[in-house]
């Protein structure tokens, strides 16, 4: 292969007479647009082509016009690109500030108004993390099952009842907003005679109009005896009582209003899971229903108040805004099987639509304990869903029996709890998980458990296994907080 060794000699092609182009010639068709800095088909040999005269045949061949044409389109695209890349910048920096400085990023907590976010498990853990320490300086908690509100010091690093001296129900509002409740959802504050507390919590009325947190101070005393019990929500009420009647697996047909907490989850218009209404926004379920490709909000419908799975195909549902699966769940142990549902439009609450309510710490169940569960699951193993919300009073079974080497050989963990019938006969089953396991207590009802898993179904000394609630209830709040 040859190649041309320095410029060929000028030659001029008789194309008759051509004016002075005003302006650059576009490129013959075909021709490359951008200047070529290689010839890519360089001719093997100098060429020539016959030279006739032209009346300008003397003037030296003008540079390439194609030249001037692709540098002033290149000087156009750079301004464009500027410009684009420049807006760009200016919307990701927009984004940046709004999430970073007004708003910590989703599930994150922020500190006071500093711009700092913290994970909710950083919340209220004893560790001082924020820069102003705020992340153990609005500690509040229901605790007991007269939900009375304690306030977490972090200088003595205890929890102290607050006394109901001067107390009112504006600043159990702030306290329920704390806890990651809406103020439309508050229902009452109390104050409960209570004289077995050593140390309280007073309000510092001559404080002025400062944040209640700060006017708080230990004392030894407490005038009034009493100390404050709030409702954030009224929770834990049904309109028609369970009747212990049995016919889930061996349980009865459940009429409307009996477990108005209980809610059916769909996907593709289908029963998947059950759940439970703890705040019009917010669902309890199990973290297993919304594994893998189930944790896409979208995939989910969620219907309320209705007891007949065939009712429901002809309603639209609610739509899920955001799934929250406990961090720490494990998929092959079934450890911390528990998830949260933000709706994307408040539940209306009704006679069979209304929440129930969160253990409390300082709640003990006892073993043996009547509770219940409902759900559209299989009334036999293998079954298919049920068509009826169905429900079956099922005792509680202490741990150290259920982790028996003939019962579940060690795998209950702290995080799970037994309940059932070792004799089998009564139990949940396939559809049931997420739902509730619940129990009448202090005339409320109590979200013990979350149908988690079990060795089939109703299957003697294989009794059902729940999320234990009372363990989840910290994360809860942290999380309804974090995501309000
Ligand atoms: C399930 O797969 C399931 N017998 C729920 C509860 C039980 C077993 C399986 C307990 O949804």
């Amino acid at each position: 292969m040859t190649s041309t060794l320095g410029p060929p000699p000028p030659y001029y092609e008789n194309r008759g007479f051509q004016p002075e182009p005003p302006y650059a010639a576009r490129p013959a068709a075909g021709a490359h647009p951008y200047p070529q800095l290689f010839s890519t088909n360089p001719p093997s040999v100098p060429s020539y082509i016959p030279r006739v005269a032209t009346h300008q045949s003397t003037r030296p061949a003008a540079p390439p016009p194609r030249r001037t044409c692709a540098a002033s389109l290149r000087k156009t695209i750079i301004i464009i690109l500027s410009i684009l890349i420049v807006i760009c910048c200016a919307i990701a920096a927009f984004f940046i500030w709004y999430f970073v400085e007004n708003n910590c990023l989703s599930s994150l907590i922020e500190c006071g108004s500093s711009g700092v976010c913290m994970s909710p498990s950083q919340w209220c853990d004893g560790v001082s993390d924020c820069p102003n320490g705020e992340d153990e300086t609005r500690c509040v908690r229901l605790f007991g099952p007269n939900f009375i509100l304690q306030v977490y010091s972090p200088v003595s690093k205890a929890w102290y009842p607050v006394c109901q001296d001067d107390w009112n129900d504006d600043y159990g509002k702030i306290a329920c907003k704390d806890m990651g409740y809406s103020v439309d959802t508050y229902f009452y504050s109390r104050g409960v005679p209570d004289v077995s507390f050593k140390s309280y919590m007073k309000l510092n009325t001559s404080a002025g109009n400062i944040d209640l947190y700060k006017k708080l101070y230990t004392s030894g005393s407490c005038g009034t005896g009493s100390v404050v019990s709030l409702r954030c929500i009224e929770c834990g009420l049904a309109s028609k009582s369970a009747s212990i009647m049995n016919r889930i697996v061996g349980g009865s047909g459940a009429v409307l209003g009996q477990w108005p907490w209980q809610v059916s989850l769909h996907v593709q218009g289908t029963h998947v899971c059950g759940g439970s209404i703890i705040t019009p926004h917010w669902l309890v379920t199990a973290a297993h229903c919304v594994e893998g490709r189930l944790s896409d909000p979208h995939s989910w419908r969620v219907y309320a108040g209705i007891l007949n799975q065939d009712e429901m195909l002809f309603r639209s549902g609610y739509k899920v805004q955001l799934i929250i699966s406990h961090p720490d769940y494990d998929t092959d142990s079934k450890d911390n099987d528990v998830a949260l549902m933000k709706l994307e439009t408040p539940l209306s609450f009704t006679e069979n639509v209304r929440p129930v309510c969160l253990p409390n710490p300082g709640m003990m169940f006892q073993p043996n304990q009547q509770c219940w569960i409902s759900g559209w699951g299989a009334e036999y193993q293998g079954g298919k869903t049920s068509n009826n919300l169905n429900y079956v009073a099922v005792p509680l079974i202490e741990r150290s029996r259920c982790n028996a080497v003939y019962i579940y050989n060690g795998m209950i963990l702290p995080t799970m709890i037994c309940a059932g019938d070792l004799a089998g006969g009564i139990d949940s089953c396939q559809g049931d998980s997420g739902g509730p396991l619940v129990t009448h207590h202090h005339s409320v009802w109590w979200l013990v458990g979350d149908t988690s898993w079990g060795t089939g179904c109703a299957t003697p000394n294989k009794p059902g296994v729940y999320g234990n609630m009372t363990v989840f209830t910290d994360w809860i709040y942290k999380n309804m907080q974090a995501n309000r």
